[in-house]
């Protein structure tokens, strides 16, 4: 991406009551000058940072000018509020390319803030982790890595290696015998390797909170899964009635379970019918459960013919799913009948809610193998993960030589694993990287 252009965007959502429109770069105070009008000048010293009433064409906007490098990005950057909606803001953002800017790829703000400094690139993840957060754990994560404490670990981790590295040279330049090392491995290379163990623990953690987990909802109809979805999300969202094959098509919301963001889907219930529609839904309903991440699979503790809900799950249930009866609140005096070991088990009821924290518990189980995981406080994500594992790799390579006394290639692994700690902060970051990362932003970004 070219930085020496002014670029524009709109950096608010379009339906929102006020629209804010942000130019970026060398020329952005010449020309919000030139679409802008209001009795004072947003470049004069004393207005800088403030925000002034004026309009652009007949449009009352508010302007405020922030002068590099004392902006998000970096550069000069002037911000423009008008009323929200899509055309008062298309209004504001076509004058503005008129006048001479270029309009901003996704990302391309956060972008400049990197080049120019202001964020690494773990930081500029975290903007975008920020944004599509979607739960208060997961913002915490992306606010602490914004703030830099992922940053700072792998600062130490980095140094860590390096110091392990000089040790190494130092036993190249000087033959054992001139130096008075103590042997065995230095601690430096323990320390580093403790370090990336614990951040590679948090991988799982770290991504359930920054992707959210897809947990679907199957079984026979009537079981009840579209009276769970709507009991997980806390909304109405899918018809429940007491008529089998209720649900046809593929139903999906987002809830929050215990700080992790998760995606549930619920699904047309399994039989066999004759009925070409439900026949399609079912199709979907066994795609969906190939696809999840966690499977919910309910089992109807009322039934007349509670073998055909068993015979179900052990037909159609991937291992691992989560066996759960409902409507307990009808038939707590019943005893469910055994199932494989492969599945665990809870009973609940979708209409009182009772039972759910148990429900809860076994679902972090197979999530972090803990009913109450710790959440990291920080944790690496997929990118920085992959790095990660290459510098372990080379360490536990390092480690070998040092201890054959191949202190050059020691040396040699070692500068491989501190490069790879770099490339997660953007100190060697080629484009394609920063394509990759950046394209995945919004818009105004
Ligand atoms: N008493 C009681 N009734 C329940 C419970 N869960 C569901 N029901 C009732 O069972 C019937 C079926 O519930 P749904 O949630 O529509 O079942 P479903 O699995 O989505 O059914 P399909 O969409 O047909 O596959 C409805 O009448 C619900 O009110 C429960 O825990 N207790
Ligand atoms: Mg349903």
């Amino acid at each position: 991406m070219n930085t020496a252009d002014t670029i524009v965007a709109p950096a608010s959502a379009v339906s929102g009551a006020v629209a804010v429109i942000r130019l970026s770069g060398a020329e952005a105070l010449d020309i919000a000058r030139r679409i802008w009008r209001g009795r004072r000048d947003p470049g004069a010293p004393e207005n800088i940072r403030k925000m002034l009433l004026g309009k652009v064409g007949d449009a009352p906007v508010l302007a405020v000018y922030m002068k590099a490098p004392h902006s998000y990005t970096g550069d000069d950057v002037v911000e423009l509020q008008c009323h929200g909606g899509a055309a008062a803001a298309h209004s504001v953002l076509a004058a503005a390319l008129d006048a001479g800017c270029r309009m901003a790829e996704p990302g391309e703000f956060t972008f400049r803030a990197f080049v120019n400094g202001k964020l690494d690139l773990l930081q500029a993840e975290a903007v975008a982790d920020v944004v599509r957060s979607g739960s208060d754990a997961a913002l915490k994560l992306a606010e602490r890595q914004l703030a830099g404490r992922l940053s700072a670990r792998l600062g130490q981790l980095y140094d860590l290696i390096n110091r392990f590295r000089s040790e190494c040279e130092a036993r190249l330049d000087f033959p054992d015998e001139e130096l008075d090392f103590a042997p065995g491995v230095p601690d430096a290379l323990t320390e580093a390797a403790a370090v990336i163990g614990q951040l590679l623990a948090a991988l799982p953690a770290g991504a359930a909170l920054r992707d959210g987990v897809n947990v679907v909802l199957a079984g026979r109809p009537n079981s009840g899964k579209s009276s769970l979805l709507n009991l997980l999300s806390g909304r109405d969202r899918a018809i429940v009635s007491d008529i089998p094959g209720t649900t046809r098509d593929t139903v999906e919301c987002d809830a929050v379970i215990r700080g992790i963001p998760v995606h549930l889907t619920d699904t047309a219930g399994l039989r066999d019918s004759t009925d070409a529609v439900e026949k399609l839904g079912v199709e979907r309903s066994r795609r969906s459960i190939a696809a999840a991440q966690i499977v919910l699979w309910l089992l109807d503790l009322t039934s007349t013919e509670p073998e055909q809900e068993v015979a179900e799950l052990l037909r159609s249930a991937p291992p691992g799913s989560i066996a759960v009866w409902n409507k307990v609140d009808l038939a707590a005096d019943r005893t469910p009948p055994d199932l494989p070991e492969r599945f665990p088990v809870v009973s609940i009821s979708a209409r009182t809610g009772e039972n759910l924290e148990a429900l809860y518990d076994a679902v972090m189980k197979q999530l972090f193998a803990a009913a109450r995981p710790e959440l990291p406080e920080i944790a690496p994500n997929a990118r920085a993960g992959r790095e990660l594992e290459v510098a372990r790799a080379a360490l536990e390579v390092a480690e070998k030589e040092y201890r054959r006394g191949n202190y050059e290639l020691a040396a040699e692994e070692s500068a491989r694993a501190a490069r790879a700690v770099g490339v997660i902060v953007g100190r060697h970051a080629d484009p394609d990287l920063l394509d990759e990362v950046f394209k995945n932003f919004c818009i105004g970004k």
